[in-house]
């Protein structure tokens, strides 16, 4: 069999029970066929981006070793959203969701189609990925863009942390 190629995925929810949500997911992942789950992040709370009138959310990020091409993964991050109750047609744009499931990486792959750019287009704008992949795989390289824990440290304005960090304890995490 061919090596396997190295995907992370980042998953967020702030809609039926974001924890639960996410925690599902990740056991969906670890369940995909051809594929290992090599690392997960803790779970991580983070303060909508875009429309603000809407609950915070949950945040985690996944590090899959896969045999899936891009596409077929990326059929079943959208059928494990589809299981979790996210219905696209009804959503805002970065409106609220039960489970949304984004592609990072695939392997140093590059491609700009509507259905799947890789590396994803938001990473370097959003801490709520870059902390958790940092957790996981700070010495990554991401193309174009350099180190996921460069990349982290650039964008770390204190709003996003692990959810079992105690509030006063928040300023303390490293
Ligand atoms: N698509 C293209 N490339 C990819 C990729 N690399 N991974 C296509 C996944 N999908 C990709 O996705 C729209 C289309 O993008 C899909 O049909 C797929 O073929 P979508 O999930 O329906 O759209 P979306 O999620 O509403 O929009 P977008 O721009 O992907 O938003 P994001 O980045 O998912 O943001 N705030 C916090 N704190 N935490 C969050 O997780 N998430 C969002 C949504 C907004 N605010 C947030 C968070
Ligand atoms: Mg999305």
């Amino acid at each position: 069999m061919s090596t396997a190629v190295d995907a992370f995925i980042g998953l967020g929810s702030n809609l039926d029970g974001p924890a639960a949500q996410v925690t599902a997911a990740l056991e969906c992942l670890a369940a995909l066929p051809d594929s290992m789950l090599h690392a997960r992040s803790r779970l991580y709370a983070s303060a909508p981006m875009g429309p603000q009138d809407q609950p915070d959310y949950v945040n985690a990020v996944a590090w899959l070793r896969t045999h899936l091409s891009p596409h077929a993964l990326l059929d079943r991050l959208q059928a494990i959203e589809h299981a979790a109750g996210r219905r696209r047609t009804d959503g805002q744009r970065w409106g609220p969701r039960p489970l949304d499931l984004d592609l990072l990486m695939w392997g140093d792959l590059q491609i700009a189609e509507e259905r799947l750019t890789l590396p994803h287009p938001g990473i370097a704008e959003r801490a709520f990925v870059l902390l958790p992949w940092a957790e996981i795989a700070p010495a990554q390289s991401v193309p174009g863009l350099g180190r996921v824990d460069g990349l982290a440290a650039a964008r770390d304005d204190g709003t996003v942390y692990p959810l079992s960090v105690r509030r006063h304890e928040r300023s303390a995490v490293p």
